[in-house]
This record gives C-alpha cells, structure tokens and sequence, in this order.
C-alpha cells in the first residue's frame, strides 16, 4: 500500500489539497480514522465537481460535505488560508509525527512512539537504526526514493518485465497488475501485483512455494533488491529496473506487494486491489444494501438474519458487479 497519494488535480485543487492534508493528520497524529475517511471522502467528491466552488454553502450540497468542512471552505476562499492547518504545520508534535510516518514501516502509533523517544527528524531516526525493525530500516534507507511516484511509462515496463518472468517460471500463471496502475493513473505509489494459478483455490491446501518460486526468480534477475516481508501469500518488498542502453539516468528502487490469492477468489481480490478506495467503500455500501456482503475474497449472499451464506460463484469483475446490480465500471473510471 503506498503511502502518499497523488495531489488531486481539479478545478477546487486548493481545497482539495487542504482536505488530504487534514485527512492525514487525523490519521497518522490523531489516529482518527473515521475523520481521515470523511475528509478523504469530500476531497474526493469536490475533486470531480465539474465548477469552482465559489462558497461553502454551495460545496455542502455535495455528498460528503457537511458543515464543518463548509465552514473551513469558506475561511479557505476569504483568506487563503486555514488557521486549524497552519496550526498544526508550526505544531512540533504533529509534523514530527506526520514525517516519521512517511517511512514505510512506520504507523501512527510507531511515529507517536519514537517522537515520545525524542525522535523528531529523519536524522534523528538514523540514529537509532538499531531499534528499527528490517522494514523499517528498509524504509529510511529509501526514503527518497519512495516518496516519488512511479511514472506510467516505468509500470508499462514493469508489468511487461513481470508478466514475461512469471510465465518463465511457469506458464500457466495469471498474473494483474492493480491498484492505480489498472485505473489508468499517469503516476503510481508502487507496485501491486495478484498472482494466481490455475491448481491453488480455497479448496486446496495452502501453497506459499507458487509466490516464493516468484520472488526468488524475481531476485535472481536483479529485480527485485530487498524483501520488507514474505509470508505464504504475501510478498512486500522493494525492486529496481535495471538500466538500459538508451536510457540515461538509472531508474529509483520501487516498492512491490505480490498476493497469491485462490483462484476461486481472484476476481474479488482483483477488483478490491484495484481500487480506488474509496470506490471499494462505495460498492460494498451497494453491495449491502441489495443483501450481500462483499470484501477482498468473496461476495456472499446475506440471509435474513443478517448471516452470510456460502462464497457465490466469481469468474470476472463483472460477475461481482452483475450479482449485487451494480452498473459496470471500467477500472478508469473506479476512481471512486
Ligand atoms: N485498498 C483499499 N483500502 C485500503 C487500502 C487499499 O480498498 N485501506 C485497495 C484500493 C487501492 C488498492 O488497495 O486502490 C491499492 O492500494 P494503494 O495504497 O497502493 O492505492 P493505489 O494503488 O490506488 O494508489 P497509489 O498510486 O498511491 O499506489
Ligand atoms: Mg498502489
């Protein structure tokens, strides 16, 4: 999962962008998710609103928008500015907090801790490399490199690398690369990859060797550089294209997760990978409300008693869609 979102380019970028900044203040400092996800929420609808906002009333029409974001829109418009975020930028604490969290490895509660440790910096943070965990020593070591997003052009050339590689380890591998990269984005955070193959489903036993077999022919080739974990179907690390004749700089280290999930299960996996995640939130609202319950494994009907039944049958995204009347959308427009 990566960790900085792209800026939202739209008509109400301002607002928007003070919104993501709340958002992830109330996540990494408050550890309110609740308040995270309601602010991510209205920054995302205004991001689509097709006018610009003009006043805070006129934004509260909008899904999600309630009366204190209003308020803060129009204080945002008469002055330029937001006194609750200029606030919280001066406040030691909170970006103290708020950049210890940009390590991959660190949450909100392992910024809190280190911070209450007298960690404030990232130098800070360097010398106490031996109270890191692997991750997150892995995390500082390319800390630049991965705050910068990943241009579309370099996926194009990953996915290629990938799916190329998997089908020399074994041909009948499936293998999608989702998240931002399958919405169409221009620029990703990383690299999420779900692997399947045809002889591992929810019915046979577990088989972490078909995502190790992956991974160590993925690290022989030089691509992949570092492991952050690696359990029986989870695979976090980071990665690197080797340089080419034509090309002139070296290209930065990435971060990769690859999933091996079920066969059974794939189309479920696919779609909650691809995300957004707010259009995740969305269709299991929908998905509810006509009975079923939806989640990264399986869709299931609900019975009357509000109990889930057996996994239905899935053999495409569009299968989940179809079952829970939800009109088909094409991964670009799944932004949300
Ligand atoms: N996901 C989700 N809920 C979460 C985290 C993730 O539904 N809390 C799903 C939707 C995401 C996908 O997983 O699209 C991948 O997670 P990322 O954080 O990598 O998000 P993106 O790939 O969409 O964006 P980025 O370009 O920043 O990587
Ligand atoms: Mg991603």
């Amino acid at each position: 999962m990566s960790k900085r979102k792209a800026p939202q380019e739209s008509l109400n970028e301002g607002i928007t962008d003070f919104l993501v900044e709340l958002a992830n203040y109330e996540k990494n400092v408050n550890r309110a998710i609740h308040k995270y996800n309601a602010y991510r929420k209205a920054a995302s609808t205004i991001a689509k609103y097709p006018h610009k906002i003009r006043s805070g009333e006129e934004a509260k029409k909008l899904d999600g928008v309630g009366a204190k974001i209003a308020e803060k829109i129009d204080e945002f418009l008469q002055t330029g500015k937001l006194r609750k975020l200029e606030k919280i930028r001066n406040d030691d604490t909170s970006s103290s907090i708020n950049l210890l969290t940009r390590v991959t490895g660190i949450g909100p509660a392992a910024a809190r801790k280190f911070f209450e440790e007298g960690v404030k910096t990232l130098e800070d943070l360097k010398k106490i490399e031996h109270k890191l965990n692997h991750h997150q020593q892995i995390g500082l070591k390319y800390f630049e490199e991965f705050e910068k997003r990943i241009p579309r052009t370099e996926m194009e050339k990953m996915e290629v690398l990938i799916i190329g590689e998997l089908k020399e380890v074994d041909t009948e591998y499936i293998g999608t690369i989702c998240g931002s990269y399958r919405r169409g984005a221009a620029s990703s955070g990383d690299i999420d990859i779900l692997l399947t193959h045809p002889h591992y489903t929810s019915q046979t036993e577990k088989q972490p060797k078909l995502l190790h077999a992956v991974v160590d022919h993925l690290e022989s080739i030089g691509f992949v550089t570092d492991t952050l974990s690696k359990g029986d179907t989870k695979f976090m690390g980071v990665c690197q294209l080797q340089q080419s004749d034509e090309d002139e700089e070296e290209y930065l280290h990435r971060r990769i997760d690859i999933r091996l999930i079920p066969k059974d299960q794939y189309y479920c996996g696919v779609l909650y990978f691809t995300g957004s995640d707010i259009f995740n939130k969305n269709m299991r609202t929908h998905a509810l409300e006509k009975g079923f319950t939806l989640n990264e494994y399986t869709i299931r009907p609900l019975g009357v008693t509000g109990v889930a039944g057996e996994p239905l049958l899935v053999d495409s995204e569009r299968d989940i869609f179809d079952y829970i009347q939800y009109k088909y959308r094409e991964p670009k427009d799944r932004s949300e």
